[in-house]
């Protein structure tokens, strides 16, 4: 019987072409430290639905050591990745991304931020003292949840709503359905050989929840589709982090901020590893616009729970328009 060996790149089916684009030199850069910064996020969040900021306050030393874990939790044997759970919520995933049959170049752990959340089956099987693993995320999320907050509240006091904590209670709650996310993109090498072809490392989309924080090494592959629907590439930076507008504070905002159309594309040479908080909501929490952004205006949006927007999202692929379902019409 004859046997055909095809590059493992020809057997995957996420294939995409697209010209590759330069980096893209206008990304809004906000100092978290400058007193103007209130007025800065705003517009950048209405312009592009994402920024970058520095003089977080995140320690490097909280993100270079959970890096590290990810690292290492990442070059495990397949086997042993598998070990802390098929693709589904909450566990290691290869390739398949979702419930719905998406897929990409990208291998993950998805991760609920809920307290009292057992990290111990996802991390045990690093090798590792798990404590480490566990102090690591937990130093992180603390740090990044504070920041993501701070700036949520600044936002507030942009836009002039009391009181400044309407958004950033949402996180805070006991209750917040936030997610974190450790991805891992391999290097492609065949790709080398594919000119003006790219592979979808990650395909794109929008963010259900509030507010996105991400922080990338210093690979590549990061786009964001601007208002006229062209795609950008955001130049890497590890000591920044890159904010989402999710879909959740484009509806608190009646639409007056945009979330982000985003992908990730694959690189042909470097490992891409990202970590990404995404702040929700609790599960019970109405999802509206603010009485004091309205203005007079009706809602473009019908009412819902952040629990009816999951369940929908679930049902829905990766690049759907999720929130096209609750649109006024
Ligand atoms: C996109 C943002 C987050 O990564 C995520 C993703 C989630 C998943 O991986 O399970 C979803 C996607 C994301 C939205 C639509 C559904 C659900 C994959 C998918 C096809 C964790 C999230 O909250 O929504």
């Amino acid at each position: 019987m004859m046997v055909l060996h095809k590059p493992a790149i020809e057997q995957f089916s996420v294939i995409k072409t697209c010209k590759p684009t330069a980096f893209f030199p206008g990304i809004p850069l906000i100092d978290l430290s400058k007193p103007d910064s209130n007025h800065l996020l705003v517009k950048a969040c209405e312009e592009f639905g994402f920024f970058k900021v520095i003089n977080h306050g995140v320690p490097t030393e909280f993100i270079t050591k959970l890096e590290a874990q990810a690292i290492k939790f990442f070059s495990l044997p397949i086997s042993e990745k598998e070990k802390a759970g098929p693709p589904g919520p909450f566990s290691y995933g290869n390739k398949s991304i979702g419930p719905n049959g998406d897929v990409g170049w990208v291998e993950y752990l998805l991760l609920t931020t809920n307290p009292g959340f057992n990290y111990q089956r996802f991390v045990s099987i690093s090798g590792e003292n798990p404590e480490t693993f566990c102090s690591a995320l937990n130093d992180y999320l603390s740090a990044v949840k504070k920041m993501a907050c701070e700036i949520l509240e600044l936002l507030a006091d942009g836009l002039k709503i009391q009181p400044r904590n309407a958004f950033s209670k949402l996180l805070m709650d006991e209750q917040s359905d936030s997610v974190f996310r450790l991805n891992h993109y391999p290097p492609c090498p065949e790709l080398q050989d594919m000119n003006d072809r790219n592979l979808i490392g990650f395909g794109e989309h929008t963010d259900p929840q509030i507010i996105s924080v991400l922080r990338s090494n210093n690979t590549s592959g990061l786009q964001i589709s601007l208002r006229d629907g062209n795609w950008i590439s955001v130049p890497p930076d590890q000591n920044s982090f890159f904010i989402n507008v999710g879909d959740s504070l484009q509806v608190m905002t009646n639409g007056k901020f945009k979330s982000v159309r985003h992908r990730v594309l694959a690189n042909s040479l470097k490992s891409r590893v990202s970590m990404i908080y995404f702040g929700g909501p609790p599960l019970s929490e109405l999802i509206a616009p603010l009485p004091s952004l309205m203005e007079g205006e009706d809602s473009l949006y019908k009412e819902f729970t952040w629990f009816e927007y999951k369940k929908s999202a679930h049902n829905s692929r990766l690049a759907d328009n999720r929130l096209g379902l609750f649109e006024k019409v």
